[in-house]
């Protein structure tokens, strides 16, 4: 038996966290979001439309806790229901990010999430539709604390 372990053989399903951010529901964009993700081929394990409170995004953001931009993010992120949702696949980690496109809206590539769904000016900066996990091991991390009976 062979060890399959270039990203072109490997069969590991991963799994990563999406969040469709309060500005993306509050649009009605869940549909369109969930509607990419399936149509790329992954598959939807976990769907829950959540009030993120303070303590869940301090940990969930904890890489940002105290950055100038920390505050009005949590701020934003309590402003509506976010839906949580886990996506499974081979390499869905790296393949959701692609899908999301880059973090400011205005620049995003066309054809990604934020580049045809946001645009990310002035105070509204951090408002980009979706959140994805950037490695398999924030997504662990970032389930267990969105889906804690996952
Ligand atoms: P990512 O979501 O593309 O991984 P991160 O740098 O991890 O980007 O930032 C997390 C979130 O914080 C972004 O999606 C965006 O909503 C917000 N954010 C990031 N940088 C800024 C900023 O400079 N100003 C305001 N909000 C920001
Ligand atoms: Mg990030």
């Amino acid at each position: 038996m062979t060890t399959q372990t270039t990203p072109e053989t490997t069969e590991t399903v991963e799994r990563t966290l999406v969040l469709v951010k309060p500005d993306g529901v509050r649009r009605g964009l869940s549909g369109e979001v969930l509607r990419r993700i399936e149509a790329k081929g992954y598959t939807l394990t976990a769907v829950e439309l959540v009030r993120a409170t303070p303590e869940l995004l301090e940990k969930h953001y904890a890489e940002h806790v105290g950055k100038p931009f920390y505050e009005p993010l949590v701020e934003f992120m309590m402003s509506g229901p976010t839906l949580a949702v886990v996506a499974e696949g081979q390499r869905v980690v790296e393949g959701f990010r692609s899908l999301a496109g880059a973090t400011d809206g205005t620049a995003a590539a066309p054809g990604t999430i934020r580049g045809d769904l946001a645009r990310s000016w002035s105070t509204k900066v951090m408002q980009n539709i979706v959140h994805g996990s950037d490695s398999v091991e924030s997504a662990a991390r970032e389930i267990a604390l969105w889906f804690p009976s996952l």
